[in-house]
């Protein structure tokens, strides 16, 4: 067995230098407003890993079940040495298509990425020796940066599990899909996991669980900034939302102040005052239609794409060819 290697991208001070631009952007908009990168600390990618066990967070579960249903045919329908997967958090879905591609007998490297060094440390460890014929080697960073200096020496796919897409905004996401698109050789290809659009009486407690779970992830927020910039936010005195936006077609997390209240942040010099009832845009998780997805895929630049869905149509696995 080879042993796992690691590298880091994301330097503390890289980091934090980007956590400060976006507090103070999203802090001193109107909605307020952060982006949901920042959920992942140690404490939020454990949370996260709770959330996907909790009975109504079926997006997780739904994807495994479809990877394990469809990881073989996957595995016929590609060539790739290389699997680079963006946002491998725990890598634990993967294992299913690192199996069936190891099978196949095409695929010789794994390459998680993931902004999170703790979730990547443990998951590069355990896949090493569960598949001794490959070697891992994970990568510490911002998915962007990955994208740019990806890695070389065989065919690649990127896979992009998970329903992450769904965290862009649409601009975001159109610019995003284009960079792969540009970065991937012809005959490369991406694997893209993505929630559809459901029943929001199904997806609203995925989102707002009975158990509080999401609730203290979407605070958590709010605990980085105490802890890397220094502010003092009254992390209880926030009140957990979930929203389904019939419009744009995505969940909408939001924090809301319990009631008037000012907030110190000495990391970025910043005070900032929040209304009773006020309400911070934390995440959008978008949803998606076969069609939609299909479309936005084309006009990144990608050719052909063949999609399984599970029985429900509530999640999308899409191999799309460059
Ligand atoms: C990891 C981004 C796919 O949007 O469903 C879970 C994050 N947020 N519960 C999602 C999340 C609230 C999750 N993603």
């Amino acid at each position: 067995m080879s042993e796992p290697t690691l590298e880091i991208h994301l330097a503390p001070e890289q980091l934090l230098g980007s956590l400060r631009e976006d507090a103070l952007i999203g802090l001193t908009s109107t909605p307020k407003w952060l982006p949901p990168k920042w959920f992942y600390d140690a404490r939020g990618s454990e949370l996260f890993e709770e959330i996907t066990r909790l009975p109504e967070y079926f997006p997780t579960r739904t994807e495994r079940e479809l990877l394990r249903a469809s990881a073989a045919d996957i595995a016929e329908a590609t060539s790739a040495q290389i699997l680079v997967e963006l946002g491998s958090g725990s890598s634990e879905k993967t294992r299913l298509l690192l199996g069936a591609m190891t099978e196949h007998g095409t695929l010789e490297r794994y390459v998680p990425q993931d902004v999170s060094e703790a979730a990547l440390v443990s998951a590069v460890g355990q896949l090493a020796d569960e598949f001794p014929s490959l070697t891992v080697h994970g990568i510490v960073s911002d998915f962007t940066d990955t994208l740019h200096n990806l890695p070389r020496g065989g065919t690649r796919m990127i896979a992009f599990l998970g329903g992450t897409l769904g965290n862009l905004v649409p601009d975001e996401r159109a610019e995003f899909l284009a960079s792969i698109a540009e970065v991937l050789d012809e005959g490369e290809q991406l694997l893209l996991g993505v929630g559809l659009v459901t029943d929001p009486a199904v997806l609203v407690p995925a989102y707002d669980d009975a158990a509080g779970v999401t609730a203290q992830f979407n605070r958590n927020v709010l605990s980085v900034l105490n802890e890397q910039l220094g502010a003092d936010f009254d992390v209880d005195r926030f009140r957990h939302v979930a929203l389904w936006d019939e419009t744009n077609e995505w969940i909408e997390m939001r924090l809301e102040a319990a009631e008037a209240m000012s907030v110190c942040l000495p990391g970025i010099g910043l005070d900032v005052r929040f209304g009773a009832g006020e309400q911070m845009r934390t995440e959008i998780s978008a949803k998606f239609r076969v069609e939609g997805i299909g479309k936005e895929l084309d006009a990144a630049g990608f050719g052909s794409d063949r999609v399984w869905t599970d029985p429900d149509e509530r999640f999308a696995l899409i191999l799309a060819d460059k």
